[in-house]
């Protein structure tokens, strides 16, 4: 977190670019905070309770792919490669694929320094015989890689259908940075949720437990903490809605009544029943899947799906 000096002197330890996201998105119609605001400590367990309930089916799907498709995910790929995790978080999925494809290498990239350090230090302890080099960056920009594994065949691997918090036009510019990042015949894991029945998608991110809406609330006890914000809790209500145009989830928060608040001092006004758009989590379709991986410049050479076709992970080839 930055330090920053508020115009009445006093100190503030919000990040800058979150204050501009929340001000300036509070005043957008339709109101919208870019999800990426989720994730403060609080927010980052709630994410990981989110990935246990019964509702969420992708992370157990996706990883019980990765479980079953390690040999052929090997015949694939050379071992002694360097495995490239984008966003790698705490790293929970690598070991599946480590095992799979024996990388000679492995670079996790992610934003938040501390975590990366953590989850490093757990898989280097796993596999004492691998180089671990993590790389501090945001990983959604071109990512100039260590001179160590330059002239090594490279494996990107993001998994978790991240990709789908992504608007289409960024999620192809994501695409392309990892493509330029990893280079000229490296080659893409990656996990994609698929388009499947509201009833099914909705419970995922509405779930009974409230967890979800717990997650998605937390953003304003945030900006209250962070921001010196007097948003009223109680007058806002989660909501997870199909939008089978986009095909996406889109989760939002829902004012229950009028409301006034303060963020910063600045005021706001909300009417009952107008939502802040806090996220949208994109369906790709099997087709669907692989234009967008064209898009970005990537040649889909396999795929694997679970008997229910839930979730797809995509090989690709730059
Ligand atoms: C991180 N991301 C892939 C999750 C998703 O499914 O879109 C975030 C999430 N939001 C609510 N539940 C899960």
């Amino acid at each position: 977190m930055l330090k920053q000096e508020m115009e009445d002197g006093q100190a503030s330890l919000a990040d800058p670019q979150f204050r501009a996201d929340v001000l300036n998105g509070l005043t957008l119609r339709p109101r919208a905070i870019p999800a990426r605001w989720f994730y403060d400590r609080r927010g980052s367990d709630l994410f990981e309770d989110i990935t246990r309930l019964p509702e969420y089916y992708p992370t157990r799907t996706e990883t019980a792919l990765l479980e079953q498709i390690g040999s052929d995910l090997a015949r694939h790929v050379a071992p002694g490669a360097a495995l490239v995790e984008f966003g790698s978080g705490s790293s929970t999925k690598t070991p599946l694929v480590i095992d799979a494809i024996q990388p000679s290498a492995y670079v996790p990239i992610d934003i938040s320094g501390d975590m990366l350090r953590e989850s490093s230090r757990v898989v280097s302890d796993r596999y004492p015989n691998m180089l671990v080099l993590p790389f501090e960056a945001d990983f959604t920009r071109l990512v100039d890689l260590p001179r160590t594994i330059e002239s090594t065949p490279k494996i990107g691997f993001f998994p978790g259908s991240t990709i789908g918090n992504l608007m289409p036009r960024p999620a192809v510019d994501l695409l392309r940075a990892m493509r330029g990042s990893l280079g000229e015949g490296s080659r893409l894991i990656i996990g994609m949720d698929r388009i499947k029945d509201p009833s099914v998608l909705v419970p995922a991110y509405d779930d009974a437990a409230g967890v979800t809406a717990a997650f998605n609330c937390n953003l304003l006890a945030r900006i209250n903490r962070e921001l010196e914000g007097t948003i009223p809790l109680d007058a806002f209500r989660h909501r997870a809605i199909w939008n089978d145009d986009r095909a996406r989830i889109e989760m939002h928060l829902e004012a229950t009544r009028d409301v006034s608040f303060e963020v910063e001092e600045r005021p706001f006004s909300i009417t009952a029943g107008e939502t802040i758009h806090t996220e949208n989590s994109h369906k790709y379709g099997p087709r669907d899947a692989r234009i967008l991986l064209r898009a970005g410049g990537w040649t889909p050479v396999a795929e694997w799906t679970d008997p229910d076709g839930l979730f797809a992970v995509i090989l690709a080839e730059a």
